[in-house]
């Protein structure tokens, strides 16, 4: 059998205020995927992290790593990657590129936050400070989404009911995870009672302010069948990877070309010699519900500009029957940012680790049926500025 990268190991922290800081949670996180691989830290030659905003450190893979016991050691790669929320994936395909290439064999992922047991006033400050010089209101980043629900809503007539429908959906999802912040499905009405944020923004479609982290060990399957006794069935592949970027800010005027989602996407899917028919999971990044709509249109679900119906038509079923089956609508059915809760530049680790679930069967109370075959994963970094896609393949492959 031709050689292929595999995620071999899952691990996560729970989520929600944990009061303990990042590097530990990192480490428990990143402890939890090793011993998933039936691993040790030994066996590591790789490591990848992403900064975190509740303690920023200089290369803070190499703080990690350090902490951890895994530097200095001579056979060791340790990379930091700032692609904002983009970063888990980003750190997928480079992980990846690296065990490809030949520099290793086994390399770990991890992302890590806790922004929930931060002073309120603190993270707003510096989250505003992550895109100083936009000019945007504070909270400038819900803001600048908002800016661009505006335009979507003007350009393609979406409207706002449409917008709430997205974490109303979501809410019913993550309702149905145990390890979901959000317990309680809510309604349309309900998010659009909550408090306003921004113009077309309310508390209820904002990512959702939460500490915790994931890790994943990635792994060559020749090196991995050798050395490890864990079913290469149980350990996904990463079929390809695709990546492309935005500009840091939104632009004053706002166009198709600020989106970079469709090319990451479309590099993707080209590689894997694939199309968006042959998905049965998604997993889109939905820090607020433009970027879910958005991301929509560009993996080519729906025609540009039909998100707003697509999304509606799922939540009229909803509405109509008080459930929608896993399978009749397979997209973050962990619930997504504003309901299973965003630990700043983790979440679509928790993106990866909910197509992981359903690749292998595992996702207990909410399994797409028949069990999927492929599933893609969205990260989204910045305001729109950066976009990273991978396509994954269950055990077989
Ligand atoms: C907040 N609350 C929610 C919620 N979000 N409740 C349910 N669902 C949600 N999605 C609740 C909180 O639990 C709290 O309740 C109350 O609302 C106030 O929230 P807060 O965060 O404690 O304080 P506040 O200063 O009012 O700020 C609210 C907010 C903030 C929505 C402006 O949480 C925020 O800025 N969120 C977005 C974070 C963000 O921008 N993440 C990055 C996204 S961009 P209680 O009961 O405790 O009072 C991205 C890309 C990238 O992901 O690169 O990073």
């Amino acid at each position: 059998m031709a050689t292929s990268v595999r995620i071999v190991g899952v691990g996560a922290t729970p989520v929600g205020r944990l009061g303990r800081s990042a590097e530990e949670l990192a480490e428990a996180a990143l402890d939890r995927a090793l011993a998933d691989a039936g691993m040790g830290r030994g066996d590591l030659q790789g490591l990848i992290a992403v900064p975190s905003l509740s303690n920023p450190t200089f290369m803070q893979a190499h703080q990690l790593a350090t902490r951890m016991g895994l530097l200095p050691r001579r056979k060791m790669i340790v990379r930091t990657i700032d692609t904002g929320g983009a970063g888990p994936i980003t750190a997928l395909g480079t992980a990846r590129n690296m065990i490809l290439s030949g520099w290793t064999d086994t390399v770990a992922v991890v992302a890590s936050d806790a922004v929930l047991s931060m002073n309120r006033e603190l993270f707003r400050a510096r989250a505003d400070d992550a895109v100083r010089g936009s000019g945007l209101p504070s909270p400038s980043i819900p803001h600048g989404y908002d800016r661009i629900a505006q335009w979507h809503m003007r350009r393609h007539g979406v409207t706002r009911e449409q917008l709430a429908m997205v974490p109303a959906i979501f809410s019913h999802f993550s309702a149905r995870h145990p390890d979901a912040m959000c317990r309680e499905p809510f309604t349309v009405e309900a998010v659009l009672a909550s408090p306003r944020v921004a113009p077309v923004t309310n508390v209820l479609e904002c990512a959702r302010r939460a500490d915790g982290a994931a890790a994943l060990v990635i792994s060559s399957s020749s090196h991995f069948r050798r050395h490890f006794p864990k079913s290469l069935e149980l350990c996904p592949a990463i079929v390809s990877t695709g990546e492309a970027s935005g500009p840091l800010y939104p632009p004053a005027e706002i166009d198709e070309e600020l989106f970079s989602c469709e090319r990451a996407a479309r590099i993707a899917f080209e590689s894997a010699q694939l199309s968006v028919r042959d998905i049965d999971f998604f997993a889109l990044y939905d820090c607020f519900p433009i970027c879910f709509l958005r991301a929509l249109e560009a993996v080519g679900c729906c025609p540009s500009g039909g998100a707003g119906e697509f999304v509606e038509r799922a939540w009229r079923q909803l509405a109509t029957r008080g459930t929608l089956a896993p399978s009749e609508f397979p997209f973050n059915l962990h619930g997504g940012l504003a309901c299973f809760g965003a630990p700043w530049e983790v979440p679509a680790m928790y993106g990866v680790l909910e197509a992981v679930a359903q690749l292998t069967g595992r996702a207990a109370g909410r399994q797409v049926t028949p069990k999927p075959r492929r599933a893609l994963v969205y990260g989204n970094g910045g305001i729109f500025s950066a976009s990273a896609v991978a396509v994954l393949g269950d055990g077989v492959y």
